[in-house]
């Protein structure tokens, strides 16, 4: 008898959409490998159609495996292309053989079941079996299973006490609804200017119009968009400006798994320039001349410059500060880090630049942990490192974060590095 049934009919699942309503008595009974259904006699369901069902709206990956028992050695799982089911409301309809099928007991008699499992994730749902051949029996099967690892059973229509339908194959359309469903699940995308710098959004400055992505289609901020549940990347893009950074991951991996979560991403730029810097070569030239009097000195003596060799330079006046200033060199690297300090120190002293102002100083102790320090923090920590070194020439371990900290002082003397205090300009290509 189960050679009969052993004739190869090739599983097809074929994905229909259908409209809505109906109603379907559902009688079964637990058993602890699922659920055996109750038997249901339509002799004249030869026209055997689907029910209609309610189906919630929504979007949802279904997957259906159902495991494959024909050669009799043990089952093969049919495989995705074959079995997997993906739509768009849960609808599902196929036809599995009853060679897929296996006997309970071993033999021929019964009961007969097959393991179907869904794929991803766990969902409750409903299937309706017609059993083909000898009878035509619908049930209906409903109930919740687990992902694969969860294997239940649909068992054979039973066609009277004791006698299981000799069939040749199961139809079965349902559906299954995710549990749970998730359709208001969604992602909103905020994009911020960090004028302090921080990787925080606590600076009230949104920016409308950046181009972000959610899995690789385009939007612009600010995004609110319904996802449903499941993974996403979210990125975003460069202008086309080059003075932009980013103070946050540019890409974001997002993992909606819940009903009705909503997760918010924060991208957060700034863009540095100018900041009322003027050059050293501004303090040796006839204006900045006029700009510095005795306190302006008074004030440089108490830093702690050096010069060429390493001794303290403090300027009697502004002469030898200027002849000073021009001929400083990076041999000793203190000497170019005090001509850098000193400048600084001037446009400060001078109200050119705002000693709270935030300048892009990567390497340097004062920077937070985006590279980001104030003027004041970064001229303190440039004094402090000539205190305690006045000598840093080629090969001192003591030279690398002097040059790091001259680097932050010169870029700013030239305007190249204050965190601007808003947006610039962008543009996207
Ligand atoms: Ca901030
Ligand atoms: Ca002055
Ligand atoms: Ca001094």
């Amino acid at each position: 008898m189960k050679t009969l049934y052993a004739i190869g009919i090739l599983v097809i699942f074929i994905f229909v959409s259908l409209p809505v309503t109906a109603d379907y008595p559902v009688p079964m009974q637990a058993t602890a490998n699922g659920i055996i259904p109750s038997v249901i006699n339509q002799p004249n369901n030869e026209a055997f159609s689907c029910p209609v069902i309610q189906i919630p709206q929504g979007s949802y990956p279904v997957g259906f495996r159902v495991d494959d028992w024909i050669d009799g050695s043990g089952k093969q799982t049919i495989g995705p292309g074959m079995s997997k089911i993906v739509d768009n409301n849960g609808v599902l309809v196929g036809t599995i053989t009853y060679t897929d099928m296996y006997s309970l007991d071993n033999g021929d008699n019964g009961p007969w079941a097959f393991d179907w499992a869904t794929t991803e994730g766990t969902y409750t749902g409903k299937v309706t079996v017609k059993a083909g051949n000898v009878d035509l029996l619908i049930y209906d099967y409903s109930g919740s299973n687990a992902n694969s690892a969860g294997d239940a059973k649909l068992y054979a229509p039973q066609n009277g006490p004791g006698k299981w339908a000799k069939i040749s194959h199961f139809d079965f359309c349902g559906y299954f609804t995710p549990k749970p469903t998730c359709s208001t699940a969604h992602i909103s995308i905020v994009k911020f200017y960090d004028a302090n710098a921080n990787g925080i959004n606590d600076d009230g400055k949104n920016i409308d119009g950046w181009k972000v992505s959610i899995n690789g289609n385009d939007a612009f901020t600010p995004v609110d968009k319904e996802t449903g549940f499941g993974k996403y990347t979210v990125k975003e893009y460069d202008p086309n400006q080059t003075s932009w950074m980013s103070t946050t991951s540019k890409s974001v991996d997002v993992n909606l798994a819940t009903c009705g979560e909503q997760k918010k991403v924060e991208f957060g730029n700034l863009c540095i320039g100018p900041g009322g810097g003027l050059t050293l070569g501004f303090w040796s030239n006839p204006n900045g001349a006029k700009l510095v009097g005795s306190d302006d000195l008074a004030m440089l003596k108490a830093l702690n410059l050096k010069n060429a060799n390493g001794n303290d330079f403090d300027p009697s006046d502004y002469t030898s500060m200027r002849n000073w200033i021009l001929k400083a060199q990076a041999s000793n690297m203190a000497y170019m880090l005090s001509a850098q300090l000193t400048t600084m120190e001037l446009n400060v002293f001078n109200g050119k630049v705002d000693k709270n102002a935030i300048i892009y100083a990567p390497g340097t102790k004062s920077a937070n942990s985006l590279g980001f320090a104030s003027i004041t923090s970064i001229m303190a920590e440039a004094d402090s490192a000539l205190a305690v070194n006045g000598l840093t020439l080629a090969g001192s371990p003591n030279r690398n974060i002097q040059e790091t900290l001259k680097n932050a002082l010169d870029n700013a003397n030239n305007n190249i590095n204050f965190v601007q205090s808003v947006p610039c300009a962008f543009s996207f290509a």
